[in-house]
This record gives C-alpha cells, sequence and structure tokens, in this order.
C-alpha cells in the first residue's frame, strides 16, 4: 500500500495535479486521497476513473499517507505539513514556507534529484513558477558551462495568482472586448470601471491590454518577493551560493505559461550553437529557435505540455561567455503541479 494525499486538490494546481495523475500510464498509488478546507471537503472528483470525495484537512486524514502534496497558501503549509510529515508522510510541499529552510531540499527532479532523499524534517520544497520555469535549461547548460550570473526579466501569467487570477482576467477580457478603446490605455481601465471591475484584483493594475511590473509583495528597497525568490531559490537549487542574480518580474494578460527572458553569463566559454546542442539533449526541454522560419517559443506552445520551450538562444554582442535566451513553462504544470509531482514520484520510487 503506497497511498498519496492530494492537499488543495480543488484550487488551480490540484485541479492540474489530477489531470497529470489521470494522463499517467501507471502511478505507484494504491489509493489516492484529496483533501481540502472545509470550504470544498465533501465534493466528489473524478480521479484515475474513480469517483473521490474530498476530504477535511485535519490530523487523522495523513494517517497511512506516505506522501503528501500541498498546494495551499504559505501559512497553511507552514502549519500542516509538520503535522503530515509527523504521522509519517512525506510532506512536498508548493508554497514559499519552507523553500529557504536549510532543513529542507529545494527540488527540481532533472537538476538535483538526488538531494530529494536528504529531508531531515520529512519535508520537500518545490520552487516557485516563475523559478523553476528556466531550471531545467539553467541546469542543463550550468552542468556544461559553470553559470555565473543570471540577469531575468518575467512575463508572468494571471494563473500564476491562482483560479482567481485567472477568472479576473477573463472578466477584464470580457469587460474590453467589443469596445471602441482608441488609442489610450485610460479607455481600458474606464471599461473595467463600467463593469463593476475597478476594484478587488489580485493584480495592482489591469491586466488586459496591459503589462504589470509587479508581482508578490514589497520587500527591502523597491524589490518584490517574487524576485527575491527567483535570484534565492534559483542559487539554492542550482547549489551556486554566490550566483550573481537580478530579476525583474512583470505580469502579463496571459492565462497560463510563465515566460522568462535570461541573460545568461558562464565561468566557461560558450556559444549559441553548443547551447542548442546541450538544450537539445535535455529531454524535458523542446528546443524552437529557428527565427528565419518563424519559430520561437511563446505561451501557447508551451500552455498544456510538460516541457519547457527554449529559443531565440544568441550569443550576447558585447558581455563574454553570456547568452540570451526566451524560456516559456506552462506554470500550472512544470512551474507547480507537475514538477511537484514528479518530486512524488522520486520519494516513491525510493520507499
Ligand atoms: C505568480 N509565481 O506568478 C507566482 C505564484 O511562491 O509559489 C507562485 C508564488 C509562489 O504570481
Amino acid at each position: 500500500m503506497t497511498v498519496l494525499a492530494i492537499v488543495g486538490a480543488t484550487g488551480a494546481v490540484g485541479s492540474t495535479m489530477i489531470e497529470i495523475i489521470d494522463a499517467r500510464e501507471t502511478v505507484p498509488w494504491s489509493e489516492i486521497r484529496l483533501v481540502a478546507s472545509a470550504r470544498s471537503a465533501g465534493k466528489v472528483l473524478r480521479v484515475r476513473g474513480e469517483d473521490v470525495t474530498v476530504r477535511l484537512l485535519e490530523p487523522e486524514v495523513f494517517d497511512g499517507v506516505d506522501v503528501a502534496l500541498f498546494d495551499v497558501p504559505d501559512e497553511v503549509s507552514a502549519e500542516w505539513a509538520p503535522v503530515a510529515a509527523a504521522r509519517g508522510a512525506v510532506a512536498v510541499d508548493n508554497s514559499g514556507a519552507f523553500r529557504m529552510d536549510p532543513d529542507v531540499p529545494l527540488v527540481v527532479p532533472e537538476v538535483n534529484a538526488d538531494e530529494a532523499a536528504n529531508r531531515p524534517k520529512g519535508i520537500i520544497a518545490n520552487p516557485n513558477c516563475t523559478t523553476l520555469s528556466m531550471m531545467a535549461a539553467m541546469g542543463a547548460l550550468h552542468r556544461e558551462f559553470g553559470l555565473t550570473a543570471l540577469v531575468v526579466s518575467s512575463y508572468q501569467a494571471a494563473s500564476g495568482a491562482g483560479q482567481g487570477g485567472i477568472d479576473r482576467l477573463q472578466a477584464e477580457i470580457t469587460a474590453v472586448s467589443g469596445k471602441d478603446l482608441g488609442s489610450r490605455s485610460g479607455d481600458v481601465a474606464a471599461a473595467l470601471a463600467e463593469a463593476g471591475l475597478d476594484a478587488d484584483s489580485p493584480f495592482p493594475a489591469p491586466l488586459a491590454l496591459n503589462v504589470v511590473p509587479w508581482a508578490g509583495s514589497l520587500k527591502d528597497d523597491g524589490w518584490s518577493s517574487e524576485e527575491l525568490k527567483v535570484r534565492n531559490e534559483s542559487r539554492k537549487i542550482l547549489g551556486i551560493p554566490d550566483l550573481k542574480v537580478s530579476a525583474t518580474c512583470v505580469r502579463v494578460p496571459v492565462v497560463t505559461t510563465h515566460s522568462l527572458a535570461v541573460h545568461a553569463t558562464f565561468s566557461r566559454e560558450v556559444t549559441a550553437d553548443a547551447a542548442r546542442k546541450v538544450l537539445g539533449a535535455q529531454p524535458t526541454i523542446v528546443l524552437r529557435d529557428d527565427p528565419a522560419a518563424g519559430e520561437w517559443p511563446t505561451p501557447a506552445d508551451a500552455v498544456g505540455g510538460d516541457p519547457t520551450v527554449v529559443g531565440r538562444i544568441r550569443q550576447a554582442l558585447d558581455f563574454p561567455d553570456t547568452l540570451e535566451l526566451f524560456v516559456c513553462g506552462d506554470n500550472l504544470r512544470k512551474g507547480a503541479a507537475l514538477n511537484t509531482y514528479e518530486i512524488a514520484e522520486t520519494v516513491a520510487a525510493g520507499l
């Protein structure tokens, strides 16, 4: 008997997790237990062709569980992942609660799978979706060329803010569609106000027909929490404590798939062709890199799929040993549910 629990099973990432599990030819679990807060407990969801009733989050729900996946807010994970671990489960947590804890490994299986075995607290953390979207590519390039610095701009999808973000973007698009918006973005705000959408957004500015240079909460010196996560988590996953990282995180009106423009500097000589060879050999990456043929990565190419899509690979003209590249990864799949589930499969293989 190997039992999997999914805590937060009814959210945007939880639903994607169930899709991923449904699509697997085989799973190592004899039981899959769905768990949620009182608001969703009692719902019935289909998992691998069977009806499963969502159970309430309470300590006993973890009895007999081998691996418990958490996709819930930080404060819920902070309280409940240790409860699951104390009851004998390995908790795999997709919140920010434990990522920088030195006793909790932060795992991307194709980069540092070995670290999943070293879990003194019985907890393994899954990275932030923005960081994750570039880790398959950065891990492969780092192994070959020795990464020393990253300058990153993100183009983050609305679903990074969960179902509320998806719903909000959809409502904004509906509000502006069919309107004559003229040539001024102020007209977008007017259209949203007319539709009663001038408050209660998960985003700090209109997202339809706009870009918003903000994700997360305000930290010291004007940095956003998301930008600091990209820096700290990249260092930990890649095992480069002094990696130089500077990130600007931007929200764009895309429903799902985060994109990143990456400026990556290496300690060893690198060419665009050599990078293409390395990335092309990485099974979890798809290269779309032929601008002459109109081939480059876009969120539409990556969404709904497992691989990270990479392209626009160029040797920087004025920076030695530096590449420019563009990366797209489905933030609900590799950025969240898929990587979390891959960690669970890694753990199950060692049980
Ligand atoms: C976003 N990346 O797009 C964030 C969501 O640390 O897990 C995920 C936040 C996190 O808004």
